[in-house]
């Protein structure tokens, strides 16, 4: 495989989703990439790979679901494996060991401030709409607000303490990783799903470094960039939605 070969994202267009962690890592790194969200024929790009009767090719299996990467003669799928694929070529992996500890943040984060909100406005069915299970979307949503977001959020705040103690915004050592990208990407799309329970939580003043960090990867010159052009999709029916009578009542 040419490691000059440029990056290629495969994922639905029309909403950021998780192609979003991808996007960041290849953001933040000035990766050249191809991106089918904004290709003509897109759809139809990640419809063939994800087609019942393909099998797969030399370039790996068929995948399940996007987001898909292709990277020369490599093709590869399911978020969190694409990033650990991503990390020490992109430069947002520590070397040695801390490349688990960094995968094992993605994960959490991924667990708990990304499926779990798919969840709320899902909880019976994927298939289903969510006009057919807004009683339990409510019910559903009510206990990740006030019991699952908060424990999150907690444990990313006591991951972060003795990292900012040493002078570290990071989840993990002394610069940013992938963990961080997947960090913010989680905590933006939850601002726009329940921006009452989040400010709530935010105003409890309990997870200072958890919101601190979250500007700090705004503020990165090449996110900032990003988040102003026209590659970054407007949230809609994806993973984060806001339904109002999903979030704090007012
Ligand atoms: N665990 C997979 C989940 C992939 C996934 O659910 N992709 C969504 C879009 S974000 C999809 O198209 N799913 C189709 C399906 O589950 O049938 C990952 O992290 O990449």
């Amino acid at each position: 495989m040419s490691s000059t070969a440029p990056y290629e994202l495969i994922y639905w267009p029309g909403i950021p989703g998780r192609g979003e962690f991808i996007r960041l890592a290849l953001e933040e790194a000035g990766a050249e990439y191809t991106d089918t969200a904004h290709q003509e024929g897109g759809v139809q790009q990640v419809l063939s790979l994800i087609d019942r009767k393909f099998q797969g090719d030399p370039s790996g299996p068929p995948p399940f679901a996007p987001p898909v990467l292709k990277h020369g003669d490599l093709r590869i799928s399911q978020t969190p494996n694409i990033l650990l694929y991503l990390g020490p070529r992109l430069g947002l992996t520590p070397s040695g060991d801390g490349a688990y500890q960094v995968n094992s943040l993605a994960l959490t984060a991924l667990d708990g401030l990304s499926n779990e909100p798919h969840d709320t406005h899902h909880p019976i069915a994927v298939e289903l709409y969510y006009e057919d299970q807004v009683e339990e979307s409510k019910r559903r949503a009510e206990s990740y607000r006030t019991n699952r977001l908060p424990k999150f959020l907690s444990y990313f705040e006591r991951v972060l303490a003795p990292q900012v103690a040493q002078g570290r915004p990071w989840l993990y050592g002394d610069t940013l990783t992938y963990a961080d990208l997947v960090f913010y990407q989680c905590i933006d799309g939850l601002k726009f799903a329940f921006p009452r329970a989040v400010s709530r939580l935010e105003r409890t003043g309990q997870y200072p470094n958890v919101f601190k960090l979250y500007e700090t990867v705004k503020d990165r010159p090449r996110i900032k960039a990003y988040l102003e052009s026209d590659r970054r999709q407007k949230y809609s029916q994806g993973i984060y939605r806001h339904y109002p009578e999903l979030d704090d009542a007012e």
